[in-house]
């Protein structure tokens, strides 16, 4: 995929090594432009990954990246950020890595609403491993380790973001990447824990472009993002898929609250003296 010049201050050294056609792309185009479009600088952007597919995307940034382990994705962003509130901190997952051994932290950094746009890159299996069923793989899926289909029923990661409170949820398409682009942005100046889940196909081992062509619709024009109850309504829709902006809501954010508390007990001398000391020091 061929990258528009002003995106190029943003890419690495490292060449992607995905499979060629692997949704992965155009999830790293949307990314490039977005953080191009909002004119971010380099070295004020951090992104953790856990691992997959899906974790090699913070090496093809020119930015700070942490790859790190299998599902940790979200304690690392969350601890980048406390550590400088300054950065634009980004956490990349895939579904496997977010909703399997990861999944303990998504609720977590949710309803925290520490100020990070959390991307999963959804292609329905776990694509590194080679295949097999992930938490979002449909009832049925034939697979090389589902050779009677999987058993299970998926989860649905948008109505799961809602119920955990994030302030920000949204879907997009790998395919689509002028919409991505726009998600992208306003999930980054979103003010709080901004998700966003990209179906995005793995070529390889589950090719979905052409169902999710055919499933996926805009969230109506008239949608009120601030509305958590029809925001849920529409995450529940299925097969139809919808697309966009299901709710965007801000509230405090956890680095802001704890710097608050921070400043409060330092004035009152009542919290914690001895820790107070070692923050200072
Ligand atoms: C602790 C641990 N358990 C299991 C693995 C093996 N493993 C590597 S990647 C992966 C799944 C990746 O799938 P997903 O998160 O969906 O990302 P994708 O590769 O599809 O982008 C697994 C199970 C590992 N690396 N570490």
């Amino acid at each position: 995929m061929t990258m528009p010049d002003d995106t190029k201050r943003y890419r690495s050294e490292v060449r992607p090594v995905w499979c060629p056609g692997c949704g992965h792309y155009g999830v790293l185009h949307s990314f490039y432009a977005a953080i191009a479009e909002l004119n971010l600088a380099p070295e004020r952007i951090a992104i953790a990954s856990g691992i997959g597919c899906s974790g090699r995307f913070p090496a093809f940034v020119n930015a700070y990246g942490f790859h790190g382990v299998h599902g940790r994705a979200l304690p690392l962003a969350t601890g980048i950020k406390l550590g400088n509130p300054e950065l634009t901190v980004i956490a990349v997952s895939g579904d496997g890595d977010a909703y399997s051994i990861g999944a303990g932290h998504f609720p977590h950094a949710a309803r925290r609403n520490i100020n990070i746009t959390y991307i999963v890159m959804d292609n329905r299996i776990y694509g590194l491993t080679k295949g097999q069923p992930s938490p979002t793989s449909p009832t049925g899926l034939k697979l090389k380790a589902s050779p009677y289909g999987s058993t299970d029923t998926p989860l649905k990661p948008v109505t799961a973001a809602l119920a955990h409170n994030a302030s920000f949820v949204a879907r997009g398409f790998s395919a689509w990447t002028k919409e991505l682009t726009e998600i992208l942005k306003r999930a980054i100046l979103h003010p709080g824990f901004a998700f966003v889940e990209v179906l995005s196909p793995c070529i390889t081992f589950h090719n979905t472009y052409q169902h999710f062509k055919e499933v996926l619709h805009p969230i109506p024009k008239d949608h009120d993002e601030t509305d958590i109850t029809k925001a849920m309504a529409l995450a529940l829709v299925d097969p139809t898929l919808y697309h966009g902006v299901f709710y965007a809501n801000p509230r405090p954010c956890y680095e802001d609250t704890i710097a608050e508390l921070r400043a409060e007990a330092q004035k009152s001398q009542t919290g914690l003296p001895d820790l107070l000391q070692r923050f200072q020091a």
